[in-house]
């Protein structure tokens, strides 16, 4: 076997955007999200339709994670039942209600990703000390980028339809020039600042084959070139969001790198990443219209310090 090079000489010539929207930024490429773009992604509405984008929480069949993590676990505090019971609270008037709480990895399930979720070399976005992380994120975490929101124009790339396919299998591969055909068929090009809808429809897998998805896990995805990066650099890409858990092949299939992606994109250049969306309903109707491109809004919840927070993005035609 060869040797697997470190995330710092793997990715030492690559573009960085540190410093270049201040000493004190914690949104990164988001920042190209501006008004004018709000409104270019408004200019894409056509019939008003709108398409949500997160995946249920607590499907009957379990909901995909990435290994080590957990489902959210939903539970009943207060419902029928307690009111029922000698200890249950009253109120005048005989009012009854139903509460229940969420145990949740905040990356487990439809998430944004904070910019300070992943590093290498003792230093996270912007160039952070990666102490800063210690006890919840100090600095990059997802309270920024959920207190500004992220509204611009989204285009789908339906890889898998791309490629003729139900689903891209395991640790199948793609490139930025490969996204760059996608489009061209689908009758369109990638603009600068757009928002990046991937499909891959890897996750019915999950549903279909239970456990046994987990084995030999390797998501398929974008994977990692200098040629690639630089891509995203050039058309100032402010945020991928797929339908996988991890956003890009899970081990880089040329270095046997984890999640290079993550490092070179999030915490080099700042590109806000989106996991675990279901993209299906969206790209029946873009197949069908061939309206590939719509605004997308996200608001990712306001929680300090966090890693990541739970969102259902939505994308509007
Ligand atoms: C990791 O980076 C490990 O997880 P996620 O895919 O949620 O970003």
């Amino acid at each position: 076997m060869t040797d697997v090079p470190a995330m710092t000489d793997l990715l030492r010539d690559t573009p960085s955007n540190w410093g270049r929207w201040g000493d004190d930024d914690e949104v990164g490429a988001l920042n190209h999200l501006t008004a004018a773009e709000v409104l270019r992604g408004a200019s894409h509405i056509r019939s008003g339709t709108v398409f949500t984008l997160q995946r249920l929480i607590g499907h009957p069949e379990g909901d995909p994670v990435w290994p080590g993590r957990t489902p959210a676990k939903r539970t009943m505090i207060l419902d029928e039942s307690t009111w029922d019971s000698d200890t249950a609270p009253s109120f005048p008037g005989g009012l009854h209600y139903a509460d229940d709480k969420i145990d949740a990895f905040l990356q487990g399930s439809t998430q944004y990703d904070a910019l300070g979720h992943v590093w290498y070399d003792g230093k996270i976005w912007n160039g952070y000390d990666a102490r800063t992380t210690v006890g919840g994120l100090g600095k990059a975490s997802v309270q920024p980028i959920a207190e500004r929101g992220i509204v611009g124009r989204g285009v789908l790339l339906d890889m898998a339809r791309f490629r003729g396919k139900e689903n891209l299998d395991k640790a199948e591969t793609f490139t930025h020039a490969d996204l760059e055909e996608c489009a061209a068929k689908q009758g369109h090009t990638i603009e600068p600042h757009d928002i990046l809808l991937v499909r891959t429809n890897f996750l019915r897998l999950f549903y279909e084959q239970g456990p046994a998805f987990y084995d030999d896990f390797c998501e398929p995805g974008l994977t990692y070139s200098p040629e690639l990066v630089q891509w995203f650099q050039d058309k100032e890409i402010p945020n991928l969001v797929t339908d996988t858990i991890a956003n890009e092949v899970t081990i880089d299939p040329v270095s046997g790198v984890a999640l290079p992606l993550h490092c070179a994109l999030m915490r080099d250049l700042g590109v806000a990443l989106t996991e675990i969306c279901d993209l299906e309903k969206l790209a029946a109707s873009c197949a069908e219209d061939r309206q590939y491109s719509f605004l997308y809004v996200a608001a990712p919840l306001k929680v300090a310090r966090a890693t990541g927070s739970p969102v259902n993005p939505v994308a509007i035609k």
